[in-house]
């Protein structure tokens, strides 16, 4: 029942040279590992056990502070290993092209707000695509919160997201954070993303 650390579709070094190898292996074996144990840690024998991690992010504002942070650390790495692939996929097409039209006027512009999201999110956090109500927006949040949560400013689902924590990138870039997103852009997995604006 409890929350296992997933396996990656691709080896660590198969995202260089936008995310170098050390990285990624540090960021999966102890990051994301440590977030996953804290979480189980932190919900054994109490009534959150057995639920999914939808069902416990929604209700983040009744949980205590690790279960937060871990299954808001949880939640996201996963995420991000599976909207980033080598080599990216093609730009996005049909329904969500038209949305992002629809809601930033072009892909370009989605990918201006994107980057500037990423980049001013003061310290640690997360960048952010959210579907809300059929709408397309753009938000960051601190620490490992997400859009899931109860208690995020800008709440839907998370369609795509990048981790901005020094961790990510800092071996490779240490304070070049733009430079990261920027390379981040180039491995986006935009089959991944329609498939979870699909739901
Ligand atoms: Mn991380």
């Amino acid at each position: 029942m409890a929350f296992e650390l997933p396996k990656l579709g691709y080896d660590y070094t198969a995202l260089e040279p936008h995310i170098d190898a050390r990285t990624m292996e540090i960021h999966h074996t102890k990051h994301h590992a440590g977030y996953t144990n804290n979480l189980n840690n932190a919900i054994v024998s109490t009534a959150l056990e057995g639920k999914s991690i939808e069902e416990i992010l929604k209700g983040t504002s009744g949980h205590s502070t690790a279960v937060r942070n871990n299954g808001g650390g949880y939640y996201n790495h996963d995420l991000y290993w599976k909207v980033i692939a080598p080599g990216g996929s093609p730009k996005p097409e049909g329904v969500l092209q038209d949305a992002l039209n629809e809601y930033f006027g072009s892909l370009e512009n989605f990918r201006e707000a994107f980057v500037q999201a990423a980049v001013t999110r003061f310290g640690s956090g997360w960048a952010w695509l959210v579907l809300q109500d059929k709408k397309l927006v753009v938000s960051s949040t601190p620490n490992q919160d997400n859009p899931l949560m109860d208690v995020a400013e800008v709440q839907g689902v998370p369609l795509l997201g990048i981790d901005v924590w020094e961790h990510a990138y800092y071996l490779k870039y240490q304070n070049r954070r733009p430079d990261y997103v920027n390379a981040f852009w180039n491995l986006i997995n935009w089959d991944e993303v329609a498939r979870r604006f699909k739901g």
